[in-house]
Parts: C-alpha cells; structure tokens; sequence
C-alpha cells in the first residue's frame, strides 16, 4: 500500500511539473491520426497511428492477418479503400514535388514511400517509423489534402527502383487516414 502511495506521489509530481511547463510547441496541438486497415476481403489487418513530432510524423505500424515474409508499406495519395476495386481506389503514391518511386531511383523516393515492413510467421507486423516530407498539420505537405490520403500494404516487398510502385505487387490491405 505504501510503495502504491509513493508511486501516486510521483505521478502527481509529473503531472504538476507538465502543467507548469510553458506553453507547448505548436506540433504538440495537432491531433494524432489512424488508419485502420481493412483486408481484400473487407475484414480488419491492423492499425496505423500517425503522431506529428518535431522531428516529423512517427508512425507506429501493427498489422495482423498478413502473408508472413516482407511487404510493401506505401502512403497512397487518395484516402479510399474499396476492396471492390483492388484498392485501386487509394491512387497512386502520395508525393509532393513530382519525384520518382523509390529511394534507389535517382529522383526518388516519392515522399509516401516507406520502408518496407516484415509479418512473422503468425502474420503480425510491429513497426515504428518517423517520416519527414509530409505532415498530419495543414499545409503543402499534409496527408490531409483535398482527397485525403490513405495507407496500403503490398503482397510482395518494395525493390526502391522499379516504377511506379517498387514492383511490389497487389494492394493486399489499404485504410483512410483519418484524424483522431
Ligand atoms: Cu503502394
């Protein structure tokens, strides 16, 4: 009971010492987004949390129900999932500036391009990434745009080099990015 005592002692100290802070950076006032993936068959593959930092948009990644081995991860430039549609709905890759696919290409990479992401055997990703050429506030770079922006995941991995999409194959799971 008593170290519990303690513990809520600290707590309130931390709370306290964040209340008395000055006033937050204007990153701290954008709303965290998701995207919450669905599959080909229309049923949930995961999450994706977007959170504005800083030092750019930290991405957390959790998806289930994948092929294991290596995939694509792409934000796509248009926020529609239609798994009627092969999620061809979700556009192409989002990009602001006119670049190639891919981190190899000599104009690359379009700014949605990611890493690519591994499901274990079970079928799970666990990602973190901080991406830099977009953001979740408004402006010329954000995911918000017009016709918003989505995530999908490829069948196969990305090669960074071949147009448009890294040969990666199907869009296998897409979700809306949408603020929280
Ligand atoms: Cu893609």
């Amino acid at each position: 009971m008593k170290t519990i005592c303690v513990a809520g002692a600290a707590a309130l100290a931390v709370t306290t010492a964040f209340a008395a802070a000055p006033a937050v950076t204007p990153a701290a006032h954008v709303p965290d987004a998701s995207a919450r993936l669905i599959g080909i068959d229309g049923k949930a593959s995961g999450v994706v949390i977007f959170h504005q930092t800083a030092k750019g948009v930290q991405i957390d990644v959790s998806l289930s129900r994948m092929q294991p081995g290596v995939h694509a991860i792409h934000i796509h430039a248009v926020g529609k999932c239609e798994e009627g549609k092969s999620f061809n709905t979700a556009g192409a890759h989002f990009d602001v500036g006119g670049h190639h696919h891919g981190k190899m290409d000599p104009q690359g990479p379009h700014t949605g391009d990611m890493e690519n992401v591994t499901a274990n055997k079970l079928g799970f990703v666990r990602a973190t990434v901080t991406m830099t050429g977009f953001t979740l506030s408004p402006g010329p770079n954000s995911l918000f745009d017009a016709d918003g922006s989505a995530v999908v995941i490829h069948a196969g991995p990305d090669d960074y080099k071949t147009q448009p999409a890294g040969a990666s194959g199907d869009r296998v799971a897409c979700g809306v990015i949408k603020t929280m």
